[in-house]
């Protein structure tokens, strides 16, 4: 038996030296056991999305990606969408967020190599914010209101979200019988306490020739309202035959929340339930927002709004007032 082992012994030093100089032997190359690279691109980690929810996943590996899974879910893990793809990019796909509840949702992706080897889920957390119509009526406007002469009426609305929102769009309601030809802008107000203020920003005089019952919808607004901030968005008038807002008689809305101010132009606002001709009916005036997401969470340090007048015997509310331009 020891002549055996040390026969052996030789045999096996002399295969070992074989198959370690092999100069002319090239070395078998080691197998790719190792998973693609997955990593997410969009959303950034807690993204705040208000518009578009892009899903986009980027893989890599070194003996070649083959195929690409990618998989948005919702809070409880529940897809909502996912897509296949082949070995070239681009992975992934985009998402309206108005078509999501309010929530927080993941983009996953995984991945596997040419060799077959199959990658984990890596994922990254959106939050998405649908866009918001906020309004206090039912959109049925059944009366008008004529205070007699021009004048600004407004309602206060709330972000309801704890991110910042951006105005979209403000609509208002002219009732059927209004007088025709009556200039008016769309103007957005700060709010203190809870009365509008300070003029943010409004649209260029409008000249509108036969309103009746029409609405109408204005864009291109910039203002930002804080987490859970409040706005004032109305309809300023500067003609000698004022126009009359639409109503809706059928909705009580809550109190203090409607306001006008004559002349236009005035910060000397008063409660439409103080109007000899308003008592509780609602402004149709609707006002939609979409959380403005990380762009704008970029815009530091905020312009502060102008100077509001001084409101005794009213506290003032901390305002923080966007504006982009
Ligand atoms: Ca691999
Ligand atoms: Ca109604």
């Amino acid at each position: 038996m020891p002549r055996l082992r040390a026969h052996l012994g030789v045999v096996a030093l002399c295969c070992s030296v074989a198959a370690g100089c092999g100069d002319d032997n090239p070395q078998t190359p080691p197998v790719d056991t190792a998973p693609p690279q997955v990593t997410v691109l969009r959303p950034t980690p807690e993204e705040i999305v208000g518009s578009l929810l892009v899903c986009d996943v980027t893989a890599a590996d070194a003996a070649g990606v083959d195929s690409v899974y990618v998989s948005l879910q919702d809070s409880l893990g529940v897809e909502v969408r996912s897509q296949a793809f082949g070995a070239m990019p681009p992975f992934g796909f985009t998402v309206a967020a108005d078509l999501l509840p309010l929530g927080r949702y993941s983009v996953c992706g995984r991945a596997i190599d040419d060799l077959g080897n199959r990658s984990t889920w890596t994922c990254a957390v959106a939050r998405v914010y649908p866009p918001v119509t906020l309004r206090r009526d039912d959109g049925e406007a059944e009366d008008g209101l004529f205070i007699g002469t021009p004048v600004q009426t407004a309602g206060v609305f709330e972000n309801p979200y704890d991110v910042p929102v951006m105005v979209q769009s403000v609509e208002l309601y002219i009732w059927g019988g209004s007088a025709i030809d009556a200039p008016f802008r769309v103007v957005l107000w700060n709010v203190i306490g809870d009365t509008p203020a300070d003029e943010l920003e409004g649209t260029a005089l409008r000249l509108f020739r036969g309103p009746f019952g029409a609405r109408i919808t204005y864009e291109g607004f910039h203002t930002i309202i804080p987490a859970h901030g409040h706005l004032a968005a109305g309809m300023q008038q500067t003609a000698n035959l004022p126009l009359i807002l639409g109503y809706d008689i059928g909705t009580v809305p809550p109190a203090r929340t409607y306001w006008f101010a004559t002349p236009a132009g005035s910060n000397d606002w008063f409660t439409l339930e103080s109007s000899p001709a308003g008592g509780l009916e609602t402004p149709f005036i609707r006002v939609s927002i979409r959380a403005t997401g990380q762009s704008a969470t970029q815009l530091a340090p905020a312009a502060p709004a102008r100077p509001a007048p001084a409101v005794p015997a009213r506290p003032r509310v901390a305002s923080e007032w966007h504006r982009v331009h």
